[in-house]
């Protein structure tokens, strides 16, 4: 009888391993490497999937700039010296403007870009 019980729990932990292993293997996540400098975003167009997560990994080459999608309520300080993450899973198609809105110098306001949601 106990070894009865014994199997019955390695039969229970190999199959909650299997099921971990199912579940990180869940959802992909789609990562957009962007390089923000004085005073553009390089690429200054990205395109992503509606309902599929994103990572954008943002590294400034040069000062502190900062990333934001107004119309999508998200936004981060991009650090140099460090790559800034900002992750969401966009719900609408569209094109959405980015733009610094740290000022950064006399090329500050037309340091821009644009998100493409497609479906
Ligand atoms: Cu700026």
């Amino acid at each position: 009888m106990a070894m009865n019980r014994k199997n019955l729990s390695g039969l229970l932990g190999a199959a909650s391993l299997v099921f971990a292993a199912h579940t990180s293997a869940a959802p992909t996540e789609h990562v957009v490497h962007l390089t923000a400098k004085k005073f553009d975003y390089s690429p200054s167009a990205i395109t992503v999937k509606k309902g599929e997560p994103v990572a954008i990994e943002i590294v400034s080459s040069d000062r502190k700039h900062g990333f934001t999608i107004a119309a999508l309520g998200i936004r981060s300080d991009v650090l140099p010296g460090q790559t800034n993450v900002v992750r969401f899973t966009p719900q609408t198609t569209g094109t959405f403007d980015f733009h610094c809105d740290l000022f950064c110098g006399s090329g500050h306001e037309g340091m821009a870009g644009t998100l493409v949601v497609v479906d």
